[in-house]
């Protein structure tokens, strides 16, 4: 009876196998925000396994007219896709780059084949190397902001991802967006002496 049961088991987990991808019963995991409930019934899209980590924008104005986007692109799954092309809203024109080092000078060109991201790894845009090229922008994208930039798949799926918009000259980790608060600090260590004078001037105008 052991025997029979234990068999029948496996025979029926092998036909779940079955009906799932390759990279589902190797038990891959997702990393992308894929509902994953859905993954077991359809096949897993490129969209689905994809997510990017730390996506941010060098801050332009509309008048410069063009600028990269950047970050970790990231292939949760057990097959390799590829980013083919992408949108941005307020931009006549996307192409994914390339930069290509001739001599002493480095220019940018259309990457031809799009960006492919191996099973289970990823690759980087970063500033000197591949990047999402936005051209003829319609509008300023300001440090602070953010953008909702669109990339399509050679499966043809699609997803966004929302990138912050930075002061590149500025280096790494400079946050603007703050700018003229807490500048008043110095000036706590007076606050003690005439602090009692300064709550009865105040009052009449409220
Ligand atoms: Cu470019």
């Amino acid at each position: 009876m052991d025997r029979i049961r234990t068999s029948r088991t496996a025979w029926a987990a092998s036909l779940l196998c079955l009906g799932l991808t390759l990279t589902a019963c190797g038990g891959a995991q997702e990393q992308g925000a894929a509902p994953a409930e859905e993954a077991a019934d359809s096949a897993v899209t490129a969209a689905d396994a994809f997510s990017v980590t730390d996506p941010w924008i060098k801050a332009v104005t509309a008048e410069e007219g063009m600028t990269g986007v950047f970050g970790v692109l990231a292939n949760g799954s057990g097959e390799e896709i590829t980013v083919v092309s992408a949108d941005y809203d307020a931009a006549g024109m996307v192409e994914l780059h390339e930069v290509v080092s001739e001599g002493t000078d480095a220019t940018m060109r259309e990457k031809e084949g799009g960006f492919p991201i191996p099973a289970g790894g990823s690759t980087t845009l970063e500033p000197g190397g591949d990047h999402i090229m936005l051209m003829e922008l319609t509008e300023d994208l300001q440090p602070g902001a953010e953008a909702t930039v669109t990339v399509e798949f050679s499966d043809g799926s699609t997803t966004e991802f929302t990138a912050a918009v930075k002061d590149y000259a500025g280096a790494n980790e400079e946050y603007e967006g703050g700018h003229g608060e807490g500048h008043g600090d110095g000036e706590h260590g007076s606050e003690g002496e005439d602090g009692g004078a300064h709550g009865d001037e105040g009052h009449g105008d409220h």
